[in-house]
């Protein structure tokens, strides 16, 4: 018979014979900690995306290479609970996006398709401002007010990107399926079709010639 690994938020963990859970109460292995918004437990997967990391990614690539290549644009926290590439499974994750901008545009996430390119995915605002990018494979692209409590269905086929349009940490839930996995290479080849700038203090979106 198959042994689980259960780990609780405090770090506590023990292995327990899925026979031996008849009647027990426990605590689930992951927290996602309202009074930070941290994802807490033992087997979280902390991503972190700095400037250095984001070359091709920005259409001002003169001032990205002069910016503090250290910096941090944004960070991803992921409960992954089953291997990828299974079948039927989820994942949750966190996306924190920072304030600022290259240039006149916002500092936002590489953005990609899922790899399972039929996958969709769900996002929810939690904390600050941002925009939702997103784009169909004729490659329209439009985007989603991000705000604490919006909602956004990803369907699949489409590439989805978040850009930070305010003053604080923006904030994303996220569940997607655990065999989606992640196309990054279109994306670095060919970017969106638009990119978010700020044109006269709004955010718009325009046309990318590149
Ligand atoms: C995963 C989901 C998010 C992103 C995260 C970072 O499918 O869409 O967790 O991975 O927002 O973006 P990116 O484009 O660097 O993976
Ligand atoms: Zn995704």
């Amino acid at each position: 018979m198959a042994v689980i690994h259960f780990n609780n938020p405090d770090n506590y963990s023990e292995e327990i014979n899925p026979a031996m859970k008849h009647l027990k109460v426990i605590k689930s292995p992951v927290e996602f900690r309202l009074a930070d918004y941290n994802l807490k437990g033992n087997s979280i997967i902390n991503q972190v995306r700095r400037i250095k990391d984001l070359s091709g990614i920005f259409l001002d690539e003169e001032t990205l290479k002069k910016m503090n290549a250290e910096l941090i644009v944004y960070t991803v926290q992921a409960w992954m609970p089953v291997d990828e590439s299974t079948p039927g499974g989820l994942y949750f994750g966190t996306s924190t996006i920072m304030p600022g901008k290259v240039d006149n545009e916002y500092f936002m996430t590489k953005g990609h398709f899922h790899a399972k390119s039929d996958r969709a995915e769900f996002y929810w605002g939690v904390q600050g401002k941002g925009m939702l990018i997103l784009m169909d494979r004729e490659r329209n692209t439009w985007a989603e007010e991000v705000y604490p409590g919006s909602l956004h269905y990803i369907g699949g086929e489409i590439a989805h990107r978040l850009a930070n349009i305010g003053s604080e940490n923006l904030i994303v839930g996220a569940c997607w399926p655990s065999d989606a996995g992640h196309n990054y290479d279109e994306i670095a080849t060919n970017g969106f079709s638009a990119r978010l700038l700020e044109v006269d203090n709004i955010p718009v979106l325009v046309e990318n010639k590149n």
